[in-house]
Parts: C-alpha cells; sequence; structure tokens
C-alpha cells in the first residue's frame, strides 16, 4: 500500500503527520541523537493531545528522524545534556522543566494504542519512552540502555517502576545499576519489546500491526489499555478504567433516563432497567 502522510503541523523539534487512522510522531533533532529539550517535550505534548482529541485516529506512532548525516540512527537519546541547568532541562526562557513526565503520563493514559518504531538508539529518558508506548518494533540495529547513574540523571518513577514489571525487577535493577547497552535481539529475548525487523521494513511493519488493531473495536481496547494501567497505576490508573466504565453507562439508555428526567424536571423511573445477576 501507498502511504501518503499528510503533513499536520510545523513544529520545529518534531515532525506531525497522519494518514487513514495513524498518526505519526517523529523527534526530529539528529544532529543530537534526538535528544530532547523543553522544546522537544511541549511539542510531542502537544501533537499527542491533537492525536488524542482527534476521533479518526486510534493509532498512534512515535519514532525518531534518521539517520544522521553521519549515516547513524537513533530513537531518543534523552534529556538534552547541553540544555541541562542547575534544576533539570532549561528552556528558552530559562526556566528548568521536567516536563518529559508529563508526556510519559499522556502517552500511558491516552485511550488509543501508541507504538514505539525503534532504530538505532533508545538510551536514557529514550529508553523510557519507548518503554512508555504500549507496543515497541525495533529495527535490528536498535540499541537500548539506561545511563542515569552515569551521566547523573535517574528516573526512579515509570522509569524504574514500569521497567521493572515489564522485564522484571533483576533485570530492571541491571539494567540502571550498570548502564549497558543491549541490542535488539536481547532487549527482545528480556520482554522489553515486541518484535525485530530489518531496518528497511521498520516502518511498513509499524503501519501493519496498526492497521491490524483498526480493524479491531475501539471500545474493547480503549478498555484493556486501562486495564493494563490500572494493574499498576494504583489510583489512577483506576480513575482510567471507572472513565471508561462512565463512558459506556453514559451510552446506556439507563444512564439517559437519569439524564432526561433532569431535563424534563420529573423524577427519574429506573424500574424498567433490571438488577442483573
Ligand atoms: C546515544 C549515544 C550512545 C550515541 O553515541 P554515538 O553514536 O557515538 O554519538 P555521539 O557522538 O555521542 O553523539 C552525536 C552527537 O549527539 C550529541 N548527543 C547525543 N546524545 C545527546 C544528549 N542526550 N544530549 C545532548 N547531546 C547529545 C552528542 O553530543 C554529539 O554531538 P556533537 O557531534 O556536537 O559532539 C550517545 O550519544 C550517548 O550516550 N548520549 C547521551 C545519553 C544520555 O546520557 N542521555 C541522558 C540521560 N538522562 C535523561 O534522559 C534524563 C531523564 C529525564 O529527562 C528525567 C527523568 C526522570 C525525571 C525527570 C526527568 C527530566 O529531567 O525531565
Amino acid at each position: 500500500m501507498e502511504i501518503e502522510w499528510q503533513s499536520v503541523k510545523n513544529y520545529d523539534d518534531i515532525l506531525y503527520s497522519k494518514f487513514n487512522g495513524i498518526a505519526k510522531i517523529t523527534i526530529n533533532r539528529p544532529h543530537k541523537r534526538n535528544a530532547f529539550r523543553p522544546k522537544t517535550v511541549f511539542e510531542l505534548y502537544d501533537a499527542f493531545c491533537d492525536a488524542r482529541e482527534d476521533n479518526t485516529i486510534g493509532v498512534i506512532l512515535l519514532t525518531g528522524k534518521s539517520p544522521h548525516t553521519d549515516g547513524k540512527y537513533a530513537f531518543c537519546s534523552g534529556g538534552d545534556q547541553s540544555v541541562r541547568g542547575s534544576a533539570g532541562y532549561i528552556d528558552n526562557e530559562g526556566i528548568p522543566r521536567l516536563n518529559v513526565l508529563d508526556l510519559q503520563k499522556l502517552i500511558r493514559s491516552l485511550p488509543k494504542v501508541v507504538i514505539a518504531l525503534v532504530a538505532g538508539y533508545a538510551i536514557g529518558g529514550g529508553n523510557v519512552l519507548q518503554l512508555m508506548c504500549d507496543l515497541t518494533i525495533a529495527a535490528d540495529n536498535a540499541i537500548f540502555g539506561q545511563t542515569g547513574p552515569k551521566v547523573g540523571s535517574f528516573d526512579g518513577g515509570f522509569g524504574a517502576s514500569y521497567l521493572s514489571r515489564v522485564v522484571g525487577q533483576k533485570k530492571a535493577r541491571e539494567i540502571w545499576f550498570l548502564c549497558r547497552q543491549y541490542n535488539a535481539m536481547q532487549a527482545l529475548k528480556m520482554g522489553l519489546i515486541n518484535c525485530v525487523v530489518p531496518i528497511e521494513k521498520l516502518e511498513e511493519e509499524g503501519i501493519r500491526w496498526s492497521m491490524e488493531i483498526l480493524e479491531k473495536s475501539p471500545i474493547a481496547i480503549r478498555c484493556l489499555k486501562s486495564s493494563f494501567n490500572a494493574d499498576c497505576d494504583g489510583q489512577s490508573g483506576l480513575q482510567e478504567l471507572a472513565g471508561n466504565t462512565t463512558l459506556l453507562y453514559y451510552m446506556t439508555e439507563e444512564g439517559n433516563e437519569g439524564k432526561r428526567a433532569f431535563l424534563e424536571k420529573r423524577n427519574p423511573d429506573f424500574s424498567q432497567y433490571p438488577w442483573l445477576p
């Protein structure tokens, strides 16, 4: 199939396009191995919000612009160390930001499927970003790892707790304590990613998975995503899951009887609705 991505909006640090129910968000800083600065994260957040609000979009692909002019590939190399100040990553106004945490939460909670397409490095906060995605398809040249304890940072939130849910406590501790790099097959073996494909097939495979998902029931997928999250995310996970029960209730005759009665200034009549076993 011929893919004709339609560019949606112009940003400085990312590219954003859509095609047939799929949104593609690309970190576009290849000269920095797609490291993110606060502006990059604000733009990513904006594009993810747009994709969330667009009810024609069911799947979002997150990837990194590659290769760079030196021929090397990167998904994302984490926070841009060159703008790191004494209290986080400094934006154009001189304000230190930790805004990647908001982006992580958005990717996790938005009720659509997010797939990371990883070619080359997914390092530091870049590895956490791919971890936050529902699914990860990696090219055969992908390399994963954390660097925090080597470069003076750490992600003790999802980057530690969710990583340990995904690869197990022992492996997660190894990844953070030793700061090694793992190739695509090692990442697959530890359950960090879903599959490995030749680099030239990466986007094609992402589209194939997206199309398969788009044939499925949107409500079933959104409830499953929030159920998986609820297993790990405490009250915020329950909030998401319960939000879906409210959505489904709004869609029932029974739920609408309450609203109608209020608007018609009468008592609601719920007697026609059964107390199911
Ligand atoms: C990715 C690596 C392994 C690639 O190595 P390679 O191919 O040898 O390339 P290099 O020559 O090293 O790099 C090419 C050019 O790109 C620049 N560059 C690469 N990565 C970064 C980066 N992260 N920041 C800034 N610049 C980067 C190089 O400097 C080089 O530029 P030139 O050509 O001009 O010299 C290798 O590059 C590597 O190891 N990179 C660093 C990886 C890293 O340590 N990342 C940061 C880890 N920390 C985080 O991500 C912060 C996490 C975070 O954001 C967070 C977490 C929890 C709570 C809050 C926060 C928060 O702060 O918001």
